[in-house]
């Protein structure tokens, strides 16, 4: 069986039509999805493979995606270092990390013990997709594993919970870098582990999530995450893992996120992609492959805004080497005819590549 559109242009292939899928396209705007919800919380979801590998599944079902991303969260790894936190609906933890103590003690755990159930639903869902490709006749739709970016999930770590400046986390790299710097390091390792065990269950590539990449200034991002972000691609580009990394709000650091050995990137709504292609190069000259970027804004404002907003980019973004994607999460009040008006949009682009 041929790869999928999804898995060709990640390796840098030119395809019919681009690939499509959606950030948090396994959520609550999809009723198959609020019926299971209402019997479970997130966790208990997340924690059951079945169910995890069920609720996947339910938007390539639904409208054909090319591309699934495992249920799971950014802080799931995060059980395995002892750390309690709960949902409420982001994330919340008992006790921030602040100190020295708290950042030292942390543990190493061992591959296997890292959210152990991310890894079995995606073997899940592999033979998932696989079932299903073999019945249609089609190509596979490509499977993706994720983690969040070392400094993401210190944001997290040290502030408690979401925030739009984080400035617990701010306080910590000023008064003590060293500091900050050990929690980098030990939560990249982590992160490398984990990428590493969702490689091995059938993920074809994970997205590293830098949802708050844009906290800090340029000066100290390079200082004092740069480093870690880098030994993170470089360590699984040398594995031979495909990546892609997602950048959100950090419009003073995109060329730097282009310049990280990742395989794809992604950026926010509030970018301008066909600038980053420029930047990068085309794909036939050794540019990055580029996802995004349609402000998910665009359907809540209902089917027509989602079509118009959508040929916008199909109309300024070369095909080649673009997968399509939101430029951030689905709104869980989105209706469904803007979804299917979207697919339908980037469906029905017969591209010249073919
Ligand atoms: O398609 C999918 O839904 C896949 C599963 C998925 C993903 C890829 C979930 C389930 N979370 C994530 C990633 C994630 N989680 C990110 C990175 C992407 C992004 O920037 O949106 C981040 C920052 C989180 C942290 C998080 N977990 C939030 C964000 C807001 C905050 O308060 O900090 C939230 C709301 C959660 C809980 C969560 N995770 C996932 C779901 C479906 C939910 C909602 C739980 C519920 O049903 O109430």
């Amino acid at each position: 069986m041929t790869d999928g559109i999804f898995l060709r242009t990640l390796k840098g292939e030119a395809t019919e039509r681009r690939p499509l899928w959606m950030l948090r396209q396994a959520g609550r705007y999809l009723p198959e999805y609020r019926e299971i919800r209402k019997d479970h919380n997130f966790e208990a979801m997340s924690l059951n493979t079945d169910v995890a590998a069920e609720v996947t599944l339910q938007p390539i079902d639904r409208f054909g995606f090319d591309a699934a991303i495992v249920f799971a969260d950014i802080m799931s790894p995060v059980r395995a270092l002892g750390i309690p936190f709960s949902f409420n609906p982001g994330p919340v933890l008992e006790a921030p990390l602040r100190s020295r103590a708290s950042i030292e003690s942390l543990p190493t755990p061992d591959k296997a013990e890292i959210a152990p159930e991310v890894p079995a639903t995606l073997a899940k869902v592999r033979a998932g997709l696989e079932e299903r490709a073999a019945k249609a006749g089609t190509p596979r739709a490509g499977l993706i594993g994720f983690a969040a970016a070392p400094l993401t999930l210190a944001c997290y770590l040290i502030e408690g919970r979401g925030n739009r400046d984080f400035p617990a986390l701010r306080g910590l790299l000023l008064s003590d870098p060293a500091l900050f710097g050990d929690l980098l390091e030990k939560v990249t390792s982590l992160t490398i582990e984990y990428l590493r065990a969702q490689y091995e269950a059938g993920a074809d590539v994970v997205q590293i999530f830098d949802s708050w990449a844009g906290t800090l200034s340029a000066r100290d991002w390079r200082e004092h995450v740069q480093p870690h972000l880098s030994t993170l691609a470089e360590q699984l580009a040398s594995d031979g893992i495909p990546t892609i990394m997602f950048a959100n709000g950090a419009a003073h650091l995109s060329p730097l996120y282009l310049s990280l050995p990742s395989t794809v990137n992604q950026f926010c709504w509030r970018t301008d992609l066909p600038a980053m292609r420029d930047l990068t190069g085309a794909v036939s000259d050794g540019g990055k492959v580029l996802q995004g970027n349609l402000d998910p804004a665009a359907l809540l404002a209902g089917p027509e805004a989602t079509a118009r907003a959508a040929q916008a980019i199909l109309d300024r973004m070369p095909a080649h080497g673009h997968i399509f994607n939101l430029g951030h999460g689905i709104d869980k009040d989105t209706p469904l005819e803007s979804v299917a008006a979207l697919v339908e949009t980037v469906h029905n682009e017969s591209s010249a590549l073919a």
